[in-house]
Order: C-alpha cells, then structure tokens, then sequence
C-alpha cells in the first residue's frame, strides 16, 4: 500500500481521498511556501472553513478560537495555524463515547437498530456490521424489519446468506413492530450475540412514518428492557449539510446513539463529519467507504484528522 500503510487506515485514507483533495486544494493558497502570517491570512482561513462541508456553526466557532489565538500572538507563521486546525478538528471529533465500536449489553443479546432516510445505506451497513461482528466470533441475527419497500427482505436475505447469519422476516407489508419483536424473541432462544435491526427509510419530514420507528423502539423494549443498546443512524456522506439536519429529527423519536456514515468513498464532502459531531453532539462509530461488506472502517478521531489533513 502507498506510503507503507496498510490495512484500516489505507482504506480510511482511500474513503478521504476526494475530501482530502478538495480540504488541500481549498488551503493550498494558505499554507504555502513563503506565506506571511498576517490578518490577511485570517481572514481567508475564516472563508475557506465557512465554505468547507462542516457546516457555517462550526466553522465559526473553529475561527472564533483561531482569531482569539492569533490575537493572543500564540502563531509564529502560517504552520502554527495548520497545526492548530489539525489539533483542533482531532478535539472536536473525540471525547468519551467517539471511536468505532458498538455498546454491547452487559448481558446478550445486545440489540443493535438501524435507521434512517432512503437509500442512506442501512442494509448494506447492516451487513458490514454483521461481516464484522462475524469474524470476532459474535453470533449474529438479522431482523427484517422493512417490510415496506418490495424486495427490502430479499436485499437483506441474500446478504445473511452470503455472511453466513440467520435472519427473522415476514412478508412485505407485515407490521414492522411484530417483525421486531418476534426478532428479539428469537435472539434470546437462540442466544444470539447480536441482533442487527434493519428498518424501513423514511424521510425525517414524514411524521407517521417517523412515529413507526418509535413503537419499533418501544415493542422492542417490551422484550428486553434495557434494548436497543445502540441506535445507528445511517447518513450518507454525499448528502452533505442535509444530513445533519436529518441527524436532529431522528433523534426526536428515536434514542439514536451513533452514527454510521456511508458512502464517505464517493463524496469530497467527509468534513460533515466534523460539523455533525459538533452540532449534533453524535460519534460516528463506523463509516462506509465501498459497497461490500468489507468495505468498513472503525471510526478512529486521530485517524480521520491524520488522514484528512495528511
Ligand atoms: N460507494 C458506496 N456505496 C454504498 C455504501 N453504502 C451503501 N452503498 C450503496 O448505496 C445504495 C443504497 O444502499 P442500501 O443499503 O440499500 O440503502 P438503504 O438505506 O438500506 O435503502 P432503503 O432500504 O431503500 O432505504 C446501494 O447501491 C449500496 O450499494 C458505501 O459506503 N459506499
Ligand atoms: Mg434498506
């Protein structure tokens, strides 16, 4: 692998590629050669971080804290202001509940949800999620619980099969709350490790469609008390701003927990990452960078700084 790094961080690395470009290029003119530090400098980092992906909230509050610095003479050129970003962006992506792993129940099965609007990427991160847990020996159970879309069951179905994990499922149109519930049942008889629930994309505007979730959360519940352990909000990196607005709504009906972001490989826009951490106040536990199930990174805040400003 290029520049001697292989495994994890040469996939993260690849995902961020478009993002990277896009963040260099944009700072290119900042940071370069022969660059005087001076307000100038400033004032260009502050229109080139509102116009990044991260959103205009957060972009603010990063150059309120560089200027309040640059005031206080803590630079002596345009690197220190470089290094500060980097430190800073690391700051915000961290803190106690960032990094990539699931929260297991202290006692199986631990039940993971997975939400989101349409075509986000749920089923197919459903079936990284399971790849992974899979090959740490974790005894995983898919639960079909979008049983709106025609051929919803069957996507998810032929990835069990491929994974090699069981799956619980009813018929298009059945009530996605029984096919839940009926999934927990099974998950404890079985003495599942896992239980992954896949569910119906919904756009964060429709109220009953959003409402539906909730009685998932609820029915669920009802089995094990202390379920859903974790409840992933699958967004799609290539939304952009969008999805933080999406990341707000979902969490108003459902107790959403982590983050999984999609299709980081396909977008130059992965500095969302760092406005939805902030606004949102959300970890991004996974993030997707490839259609298959292999296809999945853990996410690591030191990791995505490094690879994002490398
Ligand atoms: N490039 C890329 N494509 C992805 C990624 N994750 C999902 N996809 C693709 O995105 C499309 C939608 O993925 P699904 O997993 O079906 O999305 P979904 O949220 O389950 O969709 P609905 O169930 O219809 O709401 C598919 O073509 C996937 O292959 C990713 O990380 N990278
Ligand atoms: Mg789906």
């Amino acid at each position: 692998m290029a520049f001697g790094l292989g495994g994890a961080l040469g996939k993260l690395r690849a995902g961020l590629q478009k993002t990277r470009e896009k963040l260099s290029q944009s700072l290119k003119g900042l940071f370069a050669i022969g660059r005087k530090l001076d307000q100038d400098l400033i004032d260009e980092l502050e229109e080139k971080l509102i116009a990044a992906d991260m959103g205009p909230a957060t972009a603010t509050q990063i150059i309120d804290e560089v200027k309040a610095a640059y005031k206080a003479r803590a630079f002596k050129d345009p690197n220190d202001v470089y290094v500060f970003l980097k430190d800073k962006i690391r700051a915000l992506l961290g803190g106690p509940d960032a990094g990539g792993d699931i929260r297991f129940a202290a006692t199986p099965p631990t039940v993971v949800l997975v939400v989101g609007v349409n075509g986000s990427g749920k089923t197919t991160s459903i079936a990284k999620l399971a790849s992974i847990l899979t090959k740490e020996k974790k005894k995983v159970l898919l639960a079909a619980c979008d049983t709106f879309r025609a051929a919803a069951v069957e996507q998810l179905e032929i990835w069990s099969q491929r994974i090699g994990v069981e799956i619980i499922k009813a018929q298009t149109g059945a009530d996605p709350a029984a096919v839940a519930f009926d999934a927990a049942d099974a998950a404890v008889a079985r003495k599942v490790d896992v239980l992954l629930v896949d569910t119906a994309g919904r756009l964060h505007t429709k109220e009953n469609l959003m409402q539906e979730l909730g009685k998932i959360q609820r029915v669920i519940k009802k089995k094990l008390p202390d379920a859903p352990h974790e409840v992933l909000l699958v967004l799609d990196a290539t939304t952009g701003q969008n999805a933080i607005a999406q990341a707000k709504t979902f969490r108003e009906v459902v107790d959403v927990t982590g983050l999984f972001l999609a299709k980081l490989d396909g977008t130059a826009k992965g500095g969302v990452v760092i406005g939805i951490r902030n606004e949102v106040g959300l970890p991004v536990k996974f993030v997707g960078v490839g259609e298959t199930p292999d296809d999945v990174e853990r996410f690591d805040p030191d990791a995505f700084a490094e690879a994002l400003f490398e």
